[in-house]
C-alpha cells in the first residue's frame, strides 16, 4: 500500500480490501485520463439507467474499473451509476463507484472525477455502513482524496505513483467558496433565500462536476450543494454513488453533510439509483441551511 494510506486505519479485516480497492482506482486513473481522448461523444444519444446521456467515456471506464475491481478477492458487488443493476461477485465489500462523475464536462473539457465508496453491507446500503469512500479529481493534476473511518488523506497520482500530499485533510473553517446546481427559478423559496445570504459572504464556484467542486469546498471551506428542484423533488445526485461517498469524505474532514433535514449518510437507503438532495461543507453553514429549510 502506498505512503500516508496506512495512517488511515479501516479496522478488521476489511484494511486489505480497502487498500487494494484504492491502489486499483488509483493506478487506474491515468488509464482513465489518457483514454478520454476519443470518447468524448454520448452513446449513439442513449441515456444511463437514471435518465442521464451516457458518454462513450463514461461506459468505458465502467468496464476497466469493474473488471479490476470485481476481481479483488474480498470484494463481494460492484455497482455503477452506469448499471441498471449490482453485479454480484463473491463474498465480502461491496464497492459503489461513479465512475466518471460530471462527464458532460467532457464537451467543453472541464474537470471531472471518479468516485467509490466501500459499503459493508448489500448495495444498496445506507452511508453508515460506509468504511472507506473516495474521490479522484482529473484536474489541471491528478489527485485523489481517500477517507476511513480515522480520517481523510489526499495524494498525487504520478503515473503509477500515489504521493501524499496531506495526510490529514482539514475543511477550512471560514467559508470562502460556493457551487450551487440547479435553475435558480427552480429552487425552493427557503433555499433561495438561504443562497440570497451567502453570496454575500462567499465566492460563487460551480463547475458541473461535484468532485471538483466538492475538492474546492475542501481546499478553501465552503459549501457545496445540489438542491431539490421543483421538477425533481429528490435533487440531481444519487444517494448511492455521490451523496453517501462525498458526504462520508467531507465528514472524515470535519465538515457536515446533509439532505436537507440531516446527515446524508443516515438517510434511508431504497433503491439502487435513487436520488437525494446534497449539502455538503462547513459545519457551520450546512447548520444554518437546515435552519432554513426546516
Ligand atoms: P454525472 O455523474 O452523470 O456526471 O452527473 C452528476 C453531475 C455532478 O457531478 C454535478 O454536480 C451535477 O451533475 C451537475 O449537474 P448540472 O449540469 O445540472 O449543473
Ligand atoms: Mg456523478
Amino acid at each position: 500500500m502506498s505512503e500516508g494510506l496506512d495512517a488511515l486505519v479501516v479496522g478488521g479485516d476489511h484494511d486489505r480490501v480497502v487498500g487494494e480497492v484504492v491502489d486499483v482506482v488509483s493506478r487506474t486513473a491515468p488509464e482513465i485520463r489518457e483514454g478520454l481522448v476519443g470518447r468524448r461523444q454520448p452513446v449513439g444519444g442513449e441515456a444511463n439507467p437514471t435518465g442521464d446521456t451516457q458518454m462513450e467515456a463514461d461506459v468505458w471506464a465502467d468496464d476497466l474499473l469493474g473488471e479490476r475491481l470485481r476481481a479483488i478477492e474480498g470484494v463481494g458487488e460492484y455497482a455503477s451509476e452506469e448499471r441498471e443493476s449490482v453485479v454480484d461477485c463473491g463474498e465480502g465489500l461491496s464497492v459503489a463507484v461513479d465512475p466518471l462523475d460530471g462527464s458532460s464536462n467532457l464537451v467543453s473539457n472541464n474537470p471531472m472525477g471518479t468516485i467509490f465508496g466501500c459499503y459493508t453491507e448489500p448495495i444498496p446500503a445506507p452511508g453508515t455502513a460506509l468504511v472507506a469512500a473516495g474521490y479522484v479529481c482529473f484536474g489541471p493534476v491528478t489527485t485523489m482524496v481517500v477517507a476511513t473511518d480515522d480520517g481523510a488523506a489526499e495524494y498525487e497520482i504520478d503515473g503509477g505513483d500515489r504521493r501524499l500530499l496531506e495526510g490529514s485533510v482539514t475543511l477550512p473553517r471560514e467559508p470562502t467558496v460556493y457551487g450551487f446546481g440547479g435553475r435558480v427559478p427552480e429552487w425552493s423559496p427557503e433555499f433561495t433565500a438561504f443562497a440570497r445570504e451567502i453570496e454575500g459572504e462567499c465566492k460563487p464556484r460551480y463547475g458541473g462536476a461535484m468532485v471538483a467542486d466538492v475538492n474546492q469546498v475542501l481546499s478553501y471551506g465552503g459549501i457545496f450543494s445540489y438542491p431539490a428542484l421543483g421538477s425533481r423533488p429528490a435533487g440531481k445526485l444519487r444517494l448511492q454513488f455521490e451523496g453517501n461517498p462525498i458526504g462520508y469524505v467531507v465528514e472524515r474532514a470535519g465538515g457536515r453533510s446533509s439532505d436537507g433535514e440531516g446527515s446524508l449518510l443516515s438517510r434511508d437507503a431504497d433503491e439502487l439509483h435513487g436520488r437525494t438532495p446534497v449539502h455538503v461543507g462547513s459545519p457551520d453553514l450546512i447548520d444554518r441551511l437546515e435552519d432554513a429549510l426546516a
